[in-house]
């Protein structure tokens, strides 16, 4: 199984990152620091009625010289918020809370994104609609934490949040 960062340099990290951010509206792009990690467009689609969960996605940079997990995460929405990895077994796409949290490398970047990483929201008590905003915390073993905010589209435009029902 593969592990979907990128472990080589930082300026490979931030190239892929300026990349993701020149592919979206620049209105929705934002970003967010806390030591050296840097989070950059936390956001989730929307939610349809009747479900009672979602998923957030974001890009991590840390510029550090050491490697920081992502520990938890929290989000205003939610009565409940779990770190989560999708993969593939035998075929069919499953997914499951992460032990210890997602590591960030030293110098590297890591992509939280469909199919793969993902904050996932459980309990939710508000259900994220387009164009609104959502806020939330991560929180670095080393680093601690930062309030984040997550905005609301429908990047992607697929109808791969269905993963979650499961
Ligand atoms: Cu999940």
């Amino acid at each position: 199984m593969s592990i979907p960062f990128v472990r080589s340099a930082a300026l490979r990290g931030a190239i892929a990152g300026l990349a993701l951010i020149a592919a979206m509206p620049a209105a929705i792009a934002h970003e967010f620091k806390v030591g050296d990690i840097e989070i950059v467009h936390p956001w989730s689609r929307p939610t349809p009625p009747g479900d009672k969960v979602g998923a957030g996605y974001l890009v991590i940079a840390n510029a550090g010289d050491s490697d920081d997990p992502l520990v938890s995460a929290t989000f205003e929405g939610a009565g409940r918020t779990e770190i989560h990895q999708m993969s593939v077994d035998n075929g069919v796409m499953k997914m499951r809370p992460v032990e210890g949290g997602i590591e960030i490398p030293a110098g590297g970047t890591v992509e939280l994104k469909p199919g793969a990483f993902h904050i996932m929201f459980k309990e939710l008590k508000r259900l994220p609609k387009q164009g609104e905003k959502f806020k939330g915390t991560m929180t670095f073993e080393k680093a601690g934490e930062v309030a984040v905010e997550y905005a609301v589209d429908k990047m992607g435009g697929d109808n791969s949040h269905n993963d979650h029902k499961n």
